[in-house]
């Protein structure tokens, strides 16, 4: 069978919130305290997969964690009852649904051994983030449990922390192909922190190993962390051929793009200038925040927020790059504002993986029918609101883990409740 792409989304979780827990990303700290609508935000990804699939493109699916994370609470003295609002806040928040922030995968093209290799992010630089790696590496040890095909790796230890495939690019002359990975590392960050660390990056493509001659370890520039680039997929996406990037994504973008050119001489770059678009434009309309995918017809198409089409400047010059005749032919938007407003787009939501669908566990696929499935739960359980102050209730929290349980037993993957 062969290697195709397949998106994995993390399904947005009935505790979806906005406690502004993310320093560096400017949505979250925008949003903070703002009532948050779990049902509307799962069901507005739940949308995007299905537009996904209407495109010809195959579709998984990732679970929401158990929240609150009451084992983790227990690791630090504390219950739900007895924790500070913050705390609480840290151990509720749906975040495992950035998907893209779940692991880094190098598909069985490029690597070693033949197999895909997937190694979980520890998220070590955000508290809450932090306690997502055991259940997300559950889910991944089931979805990728075929050991003949998949190896999936335990976290880097901290404190070198890693982000997982927000900051990895794979440009390849075709998914099938080897490829040339880029793992994007931060150094500084103006006020905010560079959160996936560049031994990190070197330790995942050692554990996957990747020919060296074929790694690319590439600096992002500081500029675009203090701007609340807070991971590359903010700035930058790359699909087989194409890169597309800001002019300031990068700390040395010229010597990135030479090197890059020597390893894939056939390599795309389509460069949005500084001038064009700033970069302050560019983190608030998330036009890189997009999927770049391969159309079953050919051609590829930008599936990017409708939030884009809002900021000045930035969606003439999308119309203007489609009439150029490049590489990138369609622009597909699709309504994700709730998890925007949590800083995350359309490319936070997913997980891509190449592999043959075959080898992976049905469960964690699916289809225009079993997506009407999954939505007819979220219709019937999800909380329509919650606001930071919802999370110390019990009239919140009660349901809230039954709607998660309800999922997982439509789903048959009780071994995760
Ligand atoms: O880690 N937001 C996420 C957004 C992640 C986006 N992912 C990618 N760019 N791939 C983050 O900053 C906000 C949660 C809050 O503030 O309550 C948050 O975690």
């Amino acid at each position: 069978m062969p290697l195709v792409e397949i998106n994995f989304d993390g399904i947005v979780g009935p505790t979806h919130n906005y406690a502004g827990l993310s320093l560096g990303n400017l949505a979250s700290a925008r949003n903070a305290g703002a009532v948050a609508h779990p049902r509307a935000a799962a069901l507005q990804g739940i949308e995007k997969m299905r537009s996904n699939l209407a495109l010809g493109l195959a579709q998984g699916i990732l679970l929401p964690h158990r929240r609150p994370n009451e084992t983790w609470l227990a690791r630090l003295g504390a219950t739900v009852e007895s924790a500070d609002p913050t705390l609480l806040a840290n151990a509720c928040s749906a975040s495992p649904m950035w998907a893209a922030n779940a692991a880094t995968v190098s598909p069985a093209p490029d690597t070693g051994d033949g197999r895909c290799h997937l190694t979980v992010a520890n998220l070590a630089t955000m508290p809450h983030r932090s306690h997502e790696w055991p259940e997300t590496l559950a889910q991944l040890r089931l979805a990728f449990a075929d050991s003949r095909h998949f190896a999936v790796h335990d976290p880097v230890p901290p404190p070198f922390g890693d982000e997982g495939a927000a900051n990895h690019m794979r440009l390849t002359a075709s998914h099938g192909a080897p490829g040339i990975e880029v793992f994007v590392y931060g150094k500084a960050g103006g006020a905010f922190p560079a959160r996936q660390h560049a031994q990190a990056s070197a330790a995942v493509a050692r554990l996957h190993r990747l020919d060296p001659a074929r790694v690319m370890l590439v600096q992002q520039s500081e500029e675009a962390i203090a701007a609340g680039a807070f991971h590359n997929d903010v700035v930058a996406v790359a699909n087989e051929g194409v890169l597309f990037t800001h002019e300031q994504a990068f700390a040395d973008s010229q010597g990135f793009y030479a090197d890059l050119r020597a390893k894939l001489p056939e390599v795309q770059i389509v460069e949005v200038p500084a001038s064009r678009i700033s970069l302050e434009a560019a983190i608030r309309s998330y036009l890189f925040n997009a999927q770049l995918v391969t159309l079953p017809e050919g051609g590829m198409a930008l599936v990017l927020p409708t939030d884009a089409k809002e900021v000045p400047g930035v969606w003439g010059w999308l119309e203007e790059m489609i009439a150029g005749n490049g590489p990138i032919r369609r622009l597909v938007p699709v309504d994700v504002r709730q998890s925007m407003a949590n800083g995350g787009g359309p490319a936070c939501l997913r997980l891509r993986v190449v592999a043959d669908s075959a080898t992976i566990d049905p469960r964690f696929l699916v289809d225009a029918e079993k997506l009407d499935r999954v939505a007819a739960v979220i219709a019937a359980e999800w909380p329509e609101d919650v606001t930071p102050a919802d999370l110390a209730s019990s009239l919140f929290r009660t349901p809230a883990l039954a709607a998660r349980k309800a999922l997982l037993q439509l789903l048959a993957l009780q071994e995760l409740i």
